[in-house]
């Protein structure tokens, strides 16, 4: 990257569920719960309390994205309502496979855990373009 190259961060949302939906929704599709701006806390949300669950969500196509993509992140916002701690992590499903990215904790209050994937965990090399838009993305409840 040349000194003084502009970079940008650009946001894309959940458009349609993924191919798993393990999590129930607090109304209508699981991915209408969780593609708000700014994030809606309690009015629209999915829940699971089993071990294993995932949901996974198809996201919009990136815009207007050219040149080199140094990473793709993962922004899940979570809390517990019953139990001792449990831990999440994110999904990302690339290639047909689920990678999981590090572990997140939840705790009892809302909190917006930002996962950070530098490289596409199906090919280990830098995102493109198609890998980003290739994939679906979401979360597992894992303890
Ligand atoms: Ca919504
Ligand atoms: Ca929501």
């Amino acid at each position: 990257m040349a000194f003084g190259a502009k970079k940008k961060v650009v946001t894309i949302r959940p458009i349609a569920d993924g191919v798993t939906n393990d999590w129930t929704p607090s109304a209508g599709n699981n991915y209408q719960n969780v593609d708000e701006s700014p994030v809606d806390l309690d009015s629209s949300y999915n829940y699971s309390s089993t071990p294993g669950n995932i949901d996974l969500y198809t996201m919009q196509t990136l815009p207007g994205v050219t040149g080199t993509i140094y990473a793709l992140g993962l922004n899940l916002g979570v809390r517990k309502t019953t139990g001792s701690s449990h831990d999440i992590n994110p999904v990302f499903r690339s290639g047909g496979s689920n990678y999981l990215g590090n572990t997140g904790t939840v705790g009892g209050d809302f909190f917006l855990h930002k996962f950070v994937m530098a490289n596409d965990p199906a090919t280990r090399l830098g995102w493109t373009y198609e890998g980003v838009t290739g994939s679906q993305y979401g979360i597992r409840l894992t303890t």
